[in-house]
């Protein structure tokens, strides 16, 4: 209508934030596939090596996905996740091993 009154910015309109909204970034899983060639002991290396576990988390961890499949090895940011699969995947193939390294968002 031509009667409107348009919002001109001025004072009355200024929202004030009473608490500053700081998303923080979504944090990513990193995934271990089992596979059926791929050794046991290259896998619980790649866990110490790029995921700075300890032998005996590294082999725990790597039994965990030998026996169900898949496991979480580590949460990160987008970045650092997308850092450690490249990493092992990089490190599995020239090794000529079929070990596969997957990123997920989490919920
Ligand atoms: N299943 C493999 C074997 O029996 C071992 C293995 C464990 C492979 C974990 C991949 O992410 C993996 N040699």
């Amino acid at each position: 209508m031509m009667s409107d009154k348009k919002d001109d910015g001025s004072d009355a309109s200024i929202l004030v934030e009473t608490r500053p909204k700081t998303k923080r970034p979504p944090l990513y899983k990193v995934l271990l596939l089992n596979d059926d060639y791929t050794p046991m002991e290259f896998v619980v290396h790649v866990l110490e090596r790029f995921f700075g576990m300890n032998h005996a988390q590294a082999f725990e961890v790597m039994l965990t996905v030998h026996k169900k499949g898949v496991a979480v090895v580590g949460v990160f940011s987008h970045e650092i996740a997308e850092t450690k699969v490249g990493q092992v995947m990089d490190f599995a193939r020239r090794h000529q091993h079929p070990l596969q390294c997957t990123m997920e968002k989490e919920d």
